[in-house]
């Protein structure tokens, strides 16, 4: 199959290609075999409107769910070629950020896989997030550029005209093919400007001209809004993919034979956080020039519209000042100033009202007075969203809130990227959990099977000799790969707490140096982005890699303790890293990590989870019993009475513990600073003491001795072979398959 497309394309055997021709072949082939499944559309269809798609790398993806990645893997090998080689020649593109953008891929994967016909729309962005590149152990942020001559982006025909207060741009539709395992392609629509000019970038750094919007519109995502010229081109970013959005569902469901007035029964629109909020007004205006009246228009886009919560930090729920709205879209002000009038008229709450008396737009509010479900992603996040955060909300419209905990598609998370596992799984169990997750309880049977319990570790320890290589090529880190592997990968926010590991780990590395050492080796693994402008979380990169190089350097230390932060976190090295994980740590302050979804990948892969009652690491802990995941730490009550009477004094911690107070002060050590900068680590320093906002010290302590059971419990490996076996066995539940199901039963009804 591969050889006759190569020498069509080349004039030549596949045997005599080099692996980028091979790439460049097999991503022809599976566009137009992808292409061939695309089916007939049903009378609804969803669009899944999101800022960030994080797709991750596709090829080995589509081949599985074309069913050909055994075939095409048997031909290249048979020919000379190693798929794995192949796989590394292609650019992972940069559409996203974090939790929220895979979440989106993921979705993707299962509305193609369970046949449901649903889009996904966002931008086309050149430059992506940022690549992250380590220098004298500080974070830099350099453009990510990921598009290639030839990609698996398709120009269509599909543009329109966007016009904003003070210009007016046309728009480009490229697609991207998503292919469902066994089943539908659908398709991501990703929105550019021709106008589009990367020569802005200059000098190999991120920043550029903010204010020709022609030129740079789709340049990068999330563009730092430090100022207020960020913050203007993030509005017209929004505006600009949701306007694209309106016009390409009005005019496919006219298409579809729908008249106006029936738009709810031909399309539901998933509103992904509060990026995408301006569709409500936007579809509104578009429905009154088309002469529906806004009473009509209102009523019908509430039925159209969902919106999907996927936070409770205050600062992530978008208030865009009005006046920034009237600069960039002040066509839509009018309307938002009547849904604001509206909501008014009827509750005098203020703190439900839209534009609120500071004269800034409340998104999420729109979102919710104006769309007919509003959901949390996790149980327990649901439930603070009903009991504390929106519970203004939760009191009118007690029936729009519901909860879609968060899934993860196997076929990247296990398949593709641990297919000895999968392997091992499918000789035990047979195929059918591929499309059935729930299936995955069937290895509950040989929990007590001393043969599949030793399979299980040597896979584990396979996984940890391919990662510890993978590190070596690509980043020139040695890591034992018999050590323990403790890994934390996300992005780094205060919240998620990667700052309290640190401390944990210096009191590991004072306790090596004390002459306590552990019983097996620890390696603790990093990964993760920092915001370019957030000040707090790039000084926690820079103490990470400065104890890194500590650790690294001390002949005391290095064969009990090495710390090691990946450098550029991605999805391509998430699939390296998380098969190779025996600790997943889960430590986010309780209550603030609405559901986290890199917990369901490791426990799939195996690893056993360290974390707090939080997100779904609740409902991770309901599944698999208290005896195979460890939690420790205050849980999402205490630490919401903490705010809510600001008793929380971290300088308290600090003095009256002495652990505490040794590994905070550690950060100002002489060894800390002379690897590292001593304004930025004193400023880390005095942050915790004196702040402290997401409450590191307050679990550090129960943190510092759950931790130790834990890597006591590793050594006995037959017991933590069971704890493996039964969580992989009990990851079912998280199968975003799932999730979609539920979405289109309770929300979109298609
Ligand atoms: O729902 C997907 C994902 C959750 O799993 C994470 O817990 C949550 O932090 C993330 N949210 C975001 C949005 N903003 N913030 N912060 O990425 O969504």
């Amino acid at each position: 199959m591969v050889n006759e497309i190569c020498e069509k394309k080349y004039n030549k055997p596949l045997s005599g290609c080099t692996n980028k021709e091979i790439y460049y072949a097999l991503l022809d082939m599976t566009k137009d075999l992808a292409a061939k499944k695309e089916s007939e559309a049903g009378k609804k269809k969803v669009y899944y409107i999101s800022a960030e798609f994080l797709i991750g790398k596709l090829l080995s993806n589509n081949l599985i769910n074309l069913g050909l990645y055994k075939t095409v893997k048997e031909e290249l090998e048979a020919a000379g070629k190693d798929i794995g080689e192949i796989e590394e020649i292609e650019p992972e593109p940069s559409l996203g950020n974090g939790g929220l953008g895979r979440l989106a891929a993921c979705f993707l994967d299962s509305m193609a896989t369970l046949n449901l016909h649903g889009d996904g729309v966002g931008l086309n962005y050149h430059m992506g997030l940022f690549k992250q590149v380590f220098d004298h152990n500080f974070q830099k942020e350099t453009p990510n550029p990921w598009i290639e001559k030839d990609s698996w982006l398709i120009k269509t025909n599909v543009s329109y005209p966007v016009s904003f207060g003070d210009l007016t741009v046309t728009s480009r539709m490229y697609d991207i093919e998503v292919t469902g395992y066994e089943g539908r392609t659908n398709k991501l629509h990703l929105f550019d400007v021709d106008t589009l000019d990367e020569s802005l970038i200059k000098d190999g750094t991120i920043s550029f001209d903010k204010t020709d919007i022609a030129k740079n519109l789709t340049l990068f995502l999330y563009p730092d809004d430090s100022d207020e010229a960020g913050n203007l081109l993030r509005i017209y970013q929004q505006y600009f993919m949701v306007s694209n959005a309106a016009h390409l569902i009005l005019d496919e469901c006219t298409a579809r034979g729908c008249k106006l007035t029936d738009l709810d029964e031909y399309a539901a629109i998933q509103i992904n956080d509060t990026h995408p909020s301006m569709v409500i007004p936007e579809l509104i205006r578009l429905l009154l020039e088309r002469g529906i009246t806004m009473d009509e228009a209102v009523e019908l886009v509430t039925k159209v519209c969902a919106y999907t919560n996927h936070t409770i930090l205050s600062e992530a729920l978008e208030k865009w000042p009005l006046a920034y709205l009237e600069k960039v879209v002040p066509q839509l002000v009018l309307i938002i100033k009547e849904l604001d009038k509206r909501v008014k008229a009827k509750y005098s709450d203020p703190k439900v009202a839209i534009i609120d008396e500071n004269d800034r737009v409340h998104m999420a509010h729109m979102d919710i007075h104006y769309g007919h479900s509003v959901n949390g992603v996790a149980y327990l996040h649901t439930e603070i969203l009903k009991n504390s955060e929106l519970n203004a909300f939760y009191k009118i419209y007690p029936e729009k809130f519901n909860n879609k905990t968060n899934g993860i598609t196997f076929r990247r998370w296990l398949l593709s990227c641990n297919e000895e596992l999968s392997e091992e799984i499918e000789n035990k169990i047979g195929s059918g959990f591929k499309k059935d997750a729930c299936e995955l309880e069937k290895l509950l049977s040989f929990e007590n099977d001393d043969s599949v319990l030793d399979s299980i570790l040597a896979i584990k320890k396979e996984k940890k000799r391919q990662l510890a290589d993978y590190l070596k090529h690509t980043q020139g880190v040695v890591i034992d790969e018999n050590s323990i592997f403790d890994i934390q990968v996300k992005r780094l926010h205060e919240y998620k707490r990667q700052q309290m590991n640190l401390l944990w780990a210096i009191h590991k590395y004072l306790e090596i140096k004390n002459g306590k050492l552990p019983k097996t080796p620890v390696t603790l693994i990093f990964g993760a982005k920092a915001a370019p402008a957030y000040t707090i979380a790039k000084d926690i990169i820079h103490a990470i890699l400065c104890l890194q190089q500590i650790t690294e350097q001390d002949p005391e230390v290095s064969p009990y303790l090495r710390v090691v932060m990946v450098e550029n976190y991605n999805v391509t090295k998430a699939s390296k890293i998380i098969p190779a994980c025996d600790i997943s740590e889960q430590i986010s302050l309780a209550s603030k990590e609405a559901s986290g979804t890199g917990n369901m990948k490791f426990m799939l892969n195996g690893a056993v989870t360290l974390g707090t009652r939080d997100g779904a690491n609740v409902e991770i802990g309901e599944l698999v019993g208290e005896d195979n995941i460890y939690f420790f730490g205050e849980s999402s009550e205490q630490v919401i009475e903490h705010y809510k009477n600001a008793d929380y004094c971290a300088k308290d911690y600090y003095t009256k513990d002495e652990d505490i107070h040794t590994a905070v002060d550690f950060l100002i050590s002489e060894q800390m600073l002379e690897a590292g900068d001593e304004e930025t680590l004193t400023q880390l320093h005095k942050e915790l003491i004196n702040k402290d906002w997401f409450m590191t010290l307050l679990d550090l302590k129960e943190y510092i001795a759950r931790k130790e059971q834990v890597l006591n419990d590793y050594a006995d490996r037959k017991k933590w072979a069971k704890k493996m076996l039964i969580n992989i066995a009990k990851a079912g539940f998280f199968s975003s398959d799932r999730t979609i199901a539920q979405y289109n039963e309770e929300i979109w009804k298609l």
